[in-house]
């Protein structure tokens, strides 16, 4: 949900209200919205488990400030692109819990009219361009994304998400090359939590993840992505400069994933030991590390706490319900919304063009 947390009216120090930059109400926005991401991912694990939910599922849970901290300074118009792991990002750029949910349910009302499931969140209209599947799958649509920007002459941005699995993609080299020489309005960001399912990213490089776009001259920098003030105020001025046509830049956001790679994996295995995600969760968890630097400055309660975690909660419970209550697509509807449409002969592809030749008076193949 974009629009929580404004510019900041001045430096402030705890003793002013707030903590670097952050009034007291923008760090509140913050707590709040992360919360609602953890208490979605909790749900939709919940429901995952008593089988509401079907095929993939991967959550997000421990990556929550990139979705509140990089797409929070974003403007509406803006628009984002990411992979599989989206359902926060999702709902970050304003696609509301309950259309996500019942996305994820397979209905009706679900954002994709319950035909994409939990990797295919998908409204244009709010600028969310997927949830992609295929891994490096949406970093050239992110590029077409923002030449399209570029072709129309218009000053939003994209913000195109992937996993450190999928730099290794040939997608991604040349998605880049085209970005940079194109000097495109885009940041590719790199959610960088260590892992592509059971691989480590340093088995699968011999260097840092920030070298990577350094071979197309596309600046890199490295932000913590547990730290959600320090993520919005980076994204905030980094959006403007691409804004202001910096051309493209390219984010390695150190984060770590709390639960497996999907809700079918453990949490731990061979790939990375309890005691490793044990350690991230006590002193990573990017909603602790906000909620703490709160508690010490005087900046919140535990009522107030409380308060955001059962509005939190309450908001995911209705989007659950909400979710229930939609139908199931009709069955045949099975077919709309795809490319290609069954002709005379049933088949899957070239049917409209069969047809379309029919209708000009010329033969079918
Ligand atoms: C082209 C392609 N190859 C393989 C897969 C199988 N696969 C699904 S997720 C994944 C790992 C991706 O890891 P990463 O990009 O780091 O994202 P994360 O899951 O950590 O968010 C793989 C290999 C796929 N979906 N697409
Ligand atoms: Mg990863």
């Amino acid at each position: 949900m974009p629009g929580g947390v404004g510019a900041p009216e001045a430096e402030g120090s705890p003793d002013e209200g707030g903590i670097a930059g952050f009034s007291r109400e923008e760090m509140h926005a913050l707590l709040a919205e992360m919360l609602l991401y953890r208490r979605f991912e909790e749900k939709a694990e919940e429901a995952y488990a008593i089988g509401k939910i079907g095929g993939f599922c991967h959550l997000h849970i421990g990556q929550e400030a990139l979705s509140a901290g990089a797409i929070g300074p974003l403007r509406s118009d803006d628009q984002v692109i990411t992979a599989y792991r989206e359902h926060t990002q999702a709902i970050a750029k304003g696609i509301s819990p309950r259309a996500a949910m019942a996305e994820l349910f397979g209905r009706v009302d679900g954002c994709s009219g319950g035909r994409g499931g939990s990797m295919h969140l998908f409204d244009p209209s709010v600028g969310f361009y997927g949830g992609h599947g295929i891994v490096g799958g949406q970093i050239p649509l992110g590029a077409g994304l923002a030449w399209a920007i570029r072709y129309r002459g218009g000053d939003q941005i994209c913000l195109c998400f992937m996993g450190d699995a999928a730099v290794n993609q040939g997608a991604f080299l040349e998605s880049l090359n085209m970005s940079a020489i194109w000097q495109l309005p885009i940041i590719y960001v790199v959610e960088n939590n260590g892992y592509g399912m059971g691989t480590a990213f340093s088995r699968v490089s011999v260097t840092e993840m920030e070298s990577r776009s350094g071979a197309y001259g596309i600046p890199a920098h490295t932000v913590d992505g547990q730290d959600v003030l320090e993520c919005y105020r980076f994204f905030e001025a980094l959006a403007e400069e691409v804004r202001g046509g910096d051309g493209p830049h390219f984010v390695n956001a150190v984060t770590y994933r709390f639960r497996g790679h999907s809700m079918s994996d453990p949490v731990s295995g061979t790939y990375r030991s309890r005691k490793e995600v044990e350690s991230q969760k006590r002193e990573r968890d990017p909603i602790s590390l906000l909620r703490d630097r709160m508690f010490e400055a005087g900046l919140l309660t535990p009522e107030e706490l409380q308060a955001h975690d059962d509005r939190a909660r309450e908001l995911c419970a209705d989007a659950a319900d909400f979710a229930d209550s939609s139908p199931t697509p009709d069955p045949a509807t099975l077919y709309d919304h795809v490319y290609a449409e069954v002709g005379d002969r049933g088949r899957l592809f070239l049917d409209g063009r069969d047809a379309a030749r029919a209708a000009a008076g010329g033969a079918g193949r």
